[in-house]
């Protein structure tokens, strides 16, 4: 097993409804060590960086919005195969398609404000802790 890191946010209907730490609680009690953490309010040219890979989708514009009508949580999360863990416990991107129990099933109401961002790969991991966190940010959890 691999020891990974994995970028995640808790966007701002999860922030908006006070589900910080029940969310946060979900990450600790999968085996996921918070290693760096900050609120942060995206501005447009943020949050169209972030997601620049869907720029060209319908739905741009409605997320673009969304992530930036409120403060967010941006964390990076480390453990064991982190990236696959936490979209696990995250559930399908539809709450109304998320497993029972998963982030999205408990905590989101829609496809447009569902709750948490989760990296989709290690590569997307790196590239989004990167536009969040510098290395100095990122501490060592050694006990
Ligand atoms: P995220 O990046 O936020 O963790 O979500 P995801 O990987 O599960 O889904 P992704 O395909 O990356 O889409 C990013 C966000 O865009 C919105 N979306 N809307 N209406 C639609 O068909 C649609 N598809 C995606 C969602 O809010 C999704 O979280
Ligand atoms: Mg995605």
């Amino acid at each position: 097993m691999a020891i990974e890191r994995t970028f995640s946010i808790v966007k701002p209907d999860a922030v908006g409804n006070n589900k910080i730490g029940a969310i946060y609680s979900r990450f600790e009690d999968a085996g996921l060590k918070i290693v760096a953490s900050k609120m942060l309010h995206l501005t447009k040219e943020q949050a169209e960086g972030f997601y620049a890979e869907h720029s060209e989708r319908p739905f741009f514009g409605a997320l673009v919005g969304f992530m930036t009508s409120g403060p967010i949580m941006v964390q990076v999360l480390e453990g064991e195969n982190a990236v696959l863990a936490h979209r696990d416990i995250l559930g399908a991107t539809n709450p109304a398609e998320a497993d029972a129990g998963t982030i999205r099933a408990d905590f989101a109401t829609s496809i447009d404000e569902n709750a948490a961002h989760g990296s989709d790969s290690l590569e997307s991991a790196a590239r989004e802790i990167a536009y969040f966190f510098s290395t100095e940010e990122l501490c060592a959890r050694t006990r």
